[in-house]
Protein backbone atom coordinates (compact mmCIF):
# COMPACT_ATOMS: atom_id res chain seq x y z
CA UNK A 1 0.00 0.00 0.00
CA UNK A 2 1.49 3.40 -0.76
CA UNK A 3 0.04 5.97 1.48
CA UNK A 4 1.56 9.72 1.94
CA UNK A 5 0.59 12.99 3.89
CA UNK A 6 -1.75 14.00 1.22
CA UNK A 7 -3.83 11.03 2.12
CA UNK A 8 -4.42 11.84 5.52
CA UNK A 9 -5.00 15.62 4.40
CA UNK A 10 -7.08 15.37 1.76
CA UNK A 11 -9.15 11.82 3.55
CA UNK A 12 -8.32 10.23 0.12
CA UNK A 13 -7.12 6.40 -0.78
CA UNK A 14 -3.86 6.79 -3.06
CA UNK A 15 -2.39 9.89 -3.74
CA UNK A 16 -3.40 11.04 -6.98
CA UNK A 17 -5.18 13.65 -8.65
CA UNK A 18 -7.26 14.10 -12.13
CA UNK A 19 -6.27 17.10 -13.94
CA UNK A 20 -9.24 19.27 -14.03
CA UNK A 21 -9.21 19.06 -18.11
CA UNK A 22 -11.39 21.75 -19.21
CA UNK A 23 -14.46 20.33 -21.42
CA UNK A 24 -13.40 16.89 -20.21
CA UNK A 25 -13.54 17.01 -16.32
CA UNK A 26 -16.86 16.56 -15.47
CA UNK A 27 -19.10 14.69 -12.66
CA UNK A 28 -18.88 11.55 -14.64
CA UNK A 29 -15.03 11.21 -14.80
CA UNK A 30 -14.53 13.24 -11.06
CA UNK A 31 -16.76 10.89 -9.41
CA UNK A 32 -15.08 7.78 -11.17
CA UNK A 33 -11.97 8.65 -10.19
CA UNK A 34 -12.85 9.59 -6.21
CA UNK A 35 -14.87 6.41 -5.56
CA UNK A 36 -11.83 4.62 -7.09
CA UNK A 37 -9.74 6.40 -4.24
CA UNK A 38 -7.89 9.34 -5.98
CA UNK A 39 -8.84 12.65 -5.85
CA UNK A 40 -11.30 13.50 -9.29
CA UNK A 41 -11.41 16.99 -10.08
CA UNK A 42 -13.73 19.00 -12.04
CA UNK A 43 -13.08 22.03 -14.85
CA UNK A 44 -14.70 24.93 -14.31
CA UNK A 45 -13.09 26.67 -17.09
CA UNK A 46 -15.99 25.57 -19.75
CA UNK A 47 -18.90 26.32 -17.59
CA UNK A 48 -20.43 29.38 -15.83
CA UNK A 49 -21.33 29.51 -12.45
CA UNK A 50 -24.90 28.02 -12.50
CA UNK A 51 -23.53 25.57 -15.24
CA UNK A 52 -20.46 24.44 -12.56
CA UNK A 53 -23.06 24.55 -9.91
CA UNK A 54 -24.99 21.88 -11.49
CA UNK A 55 -21.94 19.95 -11.96
CA UNK A 56 -20.89 19.93 -8.60
CA UNK A 57 -24.62 18.86 -7.26
CA UNK A 58 -24.44 15.62 -10.41
CA UNK A 59 -20.80 14.81 -8.43
CA UNK A 60 -21.92 14.94 -5.23
CA UNK A 61 -24.86 12.34 -5.56
CA UNK A 62 -22.57 9.98 -7.68
CA UNK A 63 -20.10 9.81 -4.77
CA UNK A 64 -19.83 10.64 -0.84
CA UNK A 65 -15.79 10.75 -1.53
CA UNK A 66 -13.89 13.68 -1.73
CA UNK A 67 -13.79 15.51 -4.75
CA UNK A 68 -12.07 18.94 -6.04
CA UNK A 69 -12.91 21.91 -8.48
CA UNK A 70 -10.23 23.41 -11.06
CA UNK A 71 -10.77 27.05 -11.19
CA UNK A 72 -8.27 27.84 -14.85
CA UNK A 73 -7.54 31.42 -14.14
CA UNK A 74 -7.81 33.05 -17.32
CA UNK A 75 -11.37 31.86 -17.86
CA UNK A 76 -14.02 34.54 -18.05
CA UNK A 77 -15.91 32.88 -15.58
CA UNK A 78 -13.06 32.27 -13.09
CA UNK A 79 -14.89 34.81 -10.42
CA UNK A 80 -18.07 32.97 -10.48
CA UNK A 81 -16.64 29.54 -10.35
CA UNK A 82 -14.65 31.47 -7.10
CA UNK A 83 -17.69 32.07 -5.68
CA UNK A 84 -19.58 28.91 -6.47
CA UNK A 85 -17.00 26.47 -5.11
CA UNK A 86 -17.48 28.14 -1.49
CA UNK A 87 -21.15 28.28 -2.11
CA UNK A 88 -21.03 24.50 -2.99
CA UNK A 89 -18.83 23.57 0.61
CA UNK A 90 -15.75 22.32 -2.27
CA UNK A 91 -13.46 20.85 0.30
CA UNK A 92 -9.93 21.10 -2.94
CA UNK A 93 -9.62 23.81 -5.58
CA UNK A 94 -7.07 23.91 -7.30
CA UNK A 95 -5.81 26.39 -9.76
CA UNK A 96 -4.35 26.61 -13.33
CA UNK A 97 -2.87 28.97 -15.98
CA UNK A 98 -2.61 31.71 -13.48
CA UNK A 99 -1.65 33.63 -10.18
CA UNK A 100 -4.77 32.08 -7.66
CA UNK A 101 -3.77 35.59 -4.71
CA UNK A 102 -6.47 37.16 -4.90
CA UNK A 103 -8.49 34.53 -4.42
CA UNK A 104 -6.44 32.80 -1.54
CA UNK A 105 -7.78 34.65 1.86
CA UNK A 106 -11.67 33.90 0.80
CA UNK A 107 -11.13 30.47 0.00
CA UNK A 108 -8.68 29.61 2.77
CA UNK A 109 -11.48 31.64 5.43
CA UNK A 110 -14.08 28.84 4.12
CA UNK A 111 -11.99 26.38 4.77
CA UNK A 112 -11.54 25.48 1.25
CA UNK A 113 -7.59 23.78 0.71
CA UNK A 114 -6.41 25.13 -1.87
CA UNK A 115 -3.18 23.72 -4.30
CA UNK A 116 -2.50 25.54 -7.56
CA UNK A 117 -0.60 24.09 -10.36
CA UNK A 118 3.08 26.14 -10.28
CA UNK A 119 4.77 26.35 -13.03
CA UNK A 120 8.21 27.66 -11.58
CA UNK A 121 9.82 27.76 -8.00
CA UNK A 122 8.77 31.69 -7.77
CA UNK A 123 5.00 30.60 -7.82
CA UNK A 124 5.60 27.81 -5.42
CA UNK A 125 7.14 29.82 -3.22
CA UNK A 126 4.65 32.87 -3.15
CA UNK A 127 1.62 30.60 -3.09
CA UNK A 128 2.75 29.19 0.09
CA UNK A 129 3.08 32.55 1.35
CA UNK A 130 -0.54 32.90 0.89
CA UNK A 131 -2.19 29.82 2.19
CA UNK A 132 -1.95 27.28 -0.38
CA UNK A 133 -2.33 23.95 1.58
CA UNK A 134 -0.12 21.86 -1.57
CA UNK A 135 1.01 22.39 -4.75
CA UNK A 136 1.23 20.89 -8.03
CA UNK A 137 4.67 21.29 -10.25
CA UNK A 138 3.46 20.77 -13.54
CA UNK A 139 6.30 19.98 -15.95
CA UNK A 140 5.85 21.00 -19.79
CA UNK A 141 5.35 17.37 -20.80
CA UNK A 142 1.71 18.00 -19.83
CA UNK A 143 -1.01 18.48 -22.01
CA UNK A 144 -3.28 21.87 -22.40
CA UNK A 145 -1.51 25.02 -20.89
CA UNK A 146 2.00 24.58 -20.45
CA UNK A 147 5.21 25.79 -18.66
CA UNK A 148 8.56 26.11 -20.14
CA UNK A 149 10.42 23.53 -17.37
CA UNK A 150 10.03 19.66 -17.48
CA UNK A 151 8.75 17.69 -14.67
CA UNK A 152 12.32 16.11 -14.12
CA UNK A 153 14.25 19.55 -13.32
CA UNK A 154 10.95 21.69 -12.09
CA UNK A 155 9.43 19.05 -8.90
CA UNK A 156 12.84 18.54 -7.39
CA UNK A 157 13.38 22.42 -7.36
CA UNK A 158 9.37 22.98 -6.13
CA UNK A 159 10.46 19.86 -3.00
CA UNK A 160 13.42 21.96 -1.77
CA UNK A 161 11.82 25.02 -2.06
CA UNK A 162 8.39 24.74 0.06
CA UNK A 163 7.60 23.07 3.28
CA UNK A 164 4.08 22.06 2.00
CA UNK A 165 3.48 18.89 -0.19
CA UNK A 166 4.46 18.78 -3.93
CA UNK A 167 1.95 16.94 -6.25
CA UNK A 168 3.81 15.91 -9.59
CA UNK A 169 2.36 16.34 -12.93
CA UNK A 170 3.41 16.32 -16.51
CA UNK A 171 4.47 13.19 -17.89
CA UNK A 172 3.29 10.37 -16.00
CA UNK A 173 1.11 7.64 -16.93
CA UNK A 174 2.20 4.19 -15.17
CA UNK A 175 3.69 3.10 -12.03
CA UNK A 176 7.23 4.03 -13.03
CA UNK A 177 5.69 7.25 -13.46
CA UNK A 178 4.97 7.64 -9.72
CA UNK A 179 7.48 6.08 -8.55
CA UNK A 180 9.68 8.44 -10.51
CA UNK A 181 8.10 11.51 -9.22
CA UNK A 182 8.19 9.98 -5.44
CA UNK A 183 12.17 9.93 -5.53
CA UNK A 184 12.07 13.79 -7.14
CA UNK A 185 10.44 14.87 -3.80
CA UNK A 186 6.57 15.00 -4.61
CA UNK A 187 4.40 12.82 -2.35
CA UNK A 188 1.37 12.94 -4.81
CA UNK A 189 0.81 12.46 -8.74
CA UNK A 190 -2.00 14.48 -11.15
CA UNK A 191 -2.59 12.20 -14.01
CA UNK A 192 -4.69 13.80 -16.90
CA UNK A 193 -3.72 11.81 -20.51
CA UNK A 194 -4.58 8.35 -19.09
CA UNK A 195 -7.31 9.53 -17.80
CA UNK A 196 -8.70 10.48 -21.05
CA UNK A 197 -9.48 7.04 -22.56
CA UNK A 198 -10.92 5.72 -19.48
CA UNK A 199 -14.49 4.38 -19.93
CA UNK A 200 -16.22 6.95 -17.45
CA UNK A 201 -14.87 9.64 -19.41
CA UNK A 202 -17.65 11.58 -21.56
CA UNK A 203 -15.07 12.78 -24.38
CA UNK A 204 -15.83 12.02 -28.26
CA UNK A 205 -14.49 8.58 -29.45
CA UNK A 206 -12.55 9.97 -32.16
CA UNK A 207 -10.34 12.14 -29.41
CA UNK A 208 -10.19 8.50 -27.43
CA UNK A 209 -9.19 6.97 -30.74
CA UNK A 210 -6.38 9.77 -31.37
CA UNK A 211 -4.96 9.06 -27.94
CA UNK A 212 -4.38 5.84 -28.16
CA UNK A 213 -3.13 5.82 -31.32
CA UNK A 214 -0.56 8.66 -30.48
CA UNK A 215 3.15 7.72 -30.82
CA UNK A 216 5.88 9.53 -28.44
CA UNK A 217 5.95 12.56 -30.79
CA UNK A 218 3.18 13.07 -31.44
CA UNK A 219 1.90 15.81 -29.41
CA UNK A 220 3.34 19.58 -30.30
CA UNK A 221 3.02 22.90 -28.53
CA UNK A 222 0.99 26.13 -30.56
CA UNK A 223 -0.04 29.35 -28.63
CA UNK A 224 3.54 30.65 -27.87
CA UNK A 225 3.58 33.75 -29.86
CA UNK A 226 0.57 34.73 -27.96
CA UNK A 227 1.91 33.87 -24.71
CA UNK A 228 -0.21 31.03 -23.77
CA UNK A 229 1.72 27.90 -25.38
CA UNK A 230 -0.92 24.72 -25.45
CA UNK A 231 -0.05 21.26 -26.46
CA UNK A 232 -2.22 19.10 -28.11
CA UNK A 233 -2.04 16.13 -30.68
CA UNK A 234 -1.12 16.51 -33.80
CA UNK A 235 -3.81 17.02 -36.11
CA UNK A 236 -4.95 18.81 -39.33
CA UNK A 237 -6.17 22.00 -36.85
CA UNK A 238 -2.65 21.84 -34.91
CA UNK A 239 -0.05 21.78 -37.45
CA UNK A 240 -2.00 24.78 -39.87
CA UNK A 241 -1.99 26.49 -36.12
CA UNK A 242 1.19 26.15 -35.59
CA UNK A 243 2.14 27.36 -39.79
CA UNK A 244 -0.06 30.07 -38.69
CA UNK A 245 2.20 31.24 -35.89
CA UNK A 246 5.31 31.54 -38.01
CA UNK A 247 3.64 33.64 -40.52
CA UNK A 248 3.76 37.19 -39.70
CA UNK A 249 0.97 37.91 -42.50
CA UNK A 250 -1.22 36.17 -39.88
CA UNK A 251 -2.58 39.01 -37.42
CA UNK A 252 -2.45 37.90 -33.38
CA UNK A 253 -5.86 38.31 -33.25
CA UNK A 254 -6.73 35.90 -36.49
CA UNK A 255 -4.50 33.62 -34.60
CA UNK A 256 -6.43 34.10 -31.33
CA UNK A 257 -9.75 33.97 -33.36
CA UNK A 258 -8.76 30.17 -34.60
CA UNK A 259 -8.35 28.83 -30.98
CA UNK A 260 -12.04 29.80 -29.60
CA UNK A 261 -14.14 26.91 -29.62
CA UNK A 262 -11.41 24.22 -31.24
CA UNK A 263 -11.43 22.63 -26.81
CA UNK A 264 -14.87 22.17 -26.96
CA UNK A 265 -14.95 20.76 -30.83
CA UNK A 266 -12.16 18.24 -29.57
CA UNK A 267 -13.83 16.75 -26.53
CA UNK A 268 -17.51 17.15 -27.29
CA UNK A 269 -17.44 16.85 -31.16
CA UNK A 270 -14.37 14.88 -31.84
CA UNK A 271 -13.75 17.91 -35.05
CA UNK A 272 -9.98 17.31 -36.47
CA UNK A 273 -10.52 20.10 -38.66
CA UNK A 274 -11.43 22.28 -35.93
CA UNK A 275 -10.71 20.85 -32.70
CA UNK A 276 -7.74 21.29 -30.31
CA UNK A 277 -6.84 18.05 -28.93
CA UNK A 278 -4.86 18.77 -25.65
CA UNK A 279 -2.98 15.69 -24.17
CA UNK A 280 0.35 15.37 -23.20
CA UNK A 281 3.97 13.46 -24.76
CA UNK A 282 2.81 10.53 -22.16
CA UNK A 283 -0.03 9.88 -24.66
CA UNK A 284 2.48 7.68 -26.58
CA UNK A 285 2.08 5.16 -24.33
CA UNK A 286 -1.58 5.53 -23.20
CA UNK A 287 -2.58 2.09 -25.47
CA UNK A 288 -5.74 0.90 -23.27
CA UNK A 289 -9.08 1.49 -22.18
CA UNK A 290 -10.10 0.95 -18.64
CA UNK A 291 -12.46 1.83 -16.17
CA UNK A 292 -10.85 4.52 -13.93
CA UNK A 293 -10.88 2.09 -10.81
CA UNK A 294 -8.59 -0.18 -13.02
CA UNK A 295 -6.36 3.03 -13.78
CA UNK A 296 -5.73 3.68 -10.28
CA UNK A 297 -5.24 0.25 -8.91
CA UNK A 298 -3.03 -0.86 -11.59
CA UNK A 299 -0.80 1.64 -11.56
CA UNK A 300 0.00 1.92 -7.94
CA UNK A 301 0.41 -1.75 -7.71
CA UNK A 302 3.17 -0.93 -10.38
CA UNK A 303 4.58 1.59 -8.52
CA UNK A 304 4.83 -0.24 -6.11
CA UNK A 305 6.36 -3.08 -7.18
CA UNK A 306 8.71 -0.50 -8.74
CA UNK A 307 9.22 1.24 -5.41
CA UNK A 308 10.24 -2.08 -3.83
CA UNK A 309 12.51 -3.35 -6.47
CA UNK A 310 14.68 0.14 -6.60
CA UNK A 311 16.89 -1.40 -3.79
CA UNK A 312 18.62 -3.73 -5.90
CA UNK A 313 20.76 -0.72 -7.30
CA UNK A 314 22.25 -0.09 -3.74
CA UNK A 315 25.18 -2.58 -3.37
O1 LIG B 1 -3.99 25.21 -16.83
C1 LIG B 1 -3.44 24.21 -17.20
N1 LIG B 1 -3.76 23.56 -18.33
C2 LIG B 1 -4.73 23.97 -19.22
S1 LIG B 1 -5.74 25.30 -19.05
C3 LIG B 1 -6.43 25.00 -20.52
S2 LIG B 1 -7.66 25.98 -21.20
C4 LIG B 1 -6.82 27.09 -22.17
N2 LIG B 1 -7.47 27.58 -23.17
C5 LIG B 1 -6.91 28.46 -23.98
C6 LIG B 1 -5.63 28.91 -23.81
C7 LIG B 1 -4.93 28.39 -22.80
C8 LIG B 1 -5.52 27.46 -21.96
C9 LIG B 1 -5.91 23.90 -21.06
N3 LIG B 1 -4.96 23.34 -20.31
N4 LIG B 1 -2.44 23.65 -16.47
C10 LIG B 1 -1.96 24.26 -15.31
C11 LIG B 1 -0.90 25.23 -15.61
N5 LIG B 1 -0.81 26.37 -15.03
N6 LIG B 1 0.08 25.09 -16.49
C12 LIG B 1 0.85 26.21 -16.43
C13 LIG B 1 0.25 27.02 -15.51
C14 LIG B 1 0.61 28.33 -15.04
C15 LIG B 1 1.22 29.25 -15.86
C16 LIG B 1 1.53 30.51 -15.36
C17 LIG B 1 0.32 28.65 -13.72
C18 LIG B 1 0.62 29.88 -13.25
C19 LIG B 1 1.23 30.80 -14.06
O2 LIG B 1 1.49 31.98 -13.46
C20 LIG B 1 1.88 33.07 -14.19
C21 LIG B 1 1.80 34.23 -13.25
O3 LIG B 1 0.84 34.99 -13.40
O4 LIG B 1 2.63 34.29 -12.33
Amino acid sequence: MIRTPICEMLGIEYPIFQGGMAWVADASLASAVSNAGGLGIIAAMNSNGEQLRAEIKKCKEMTDKPFGVNVMLMSPFADEAARVVIEENVSVVTTGAGNPSKYMKEWTEAGIKVIPVVPSVALARMVERVGASAVIAEGGESGGHVGEITTMALVPQVASAVSIPVIAAGGIGDGRGIAAAFMLGAVGVQLGTRFLVAEECTISGVYKEKVLKAKDIDTITTGKRLGHPVRSLKTPFSRRMFKCEYDMNVSDEELEQMGVGSLRKAAREGDLENGSFLAGQIAGMVSKTQTCHEIVTEIFEEAEAVLKGAGKWVK
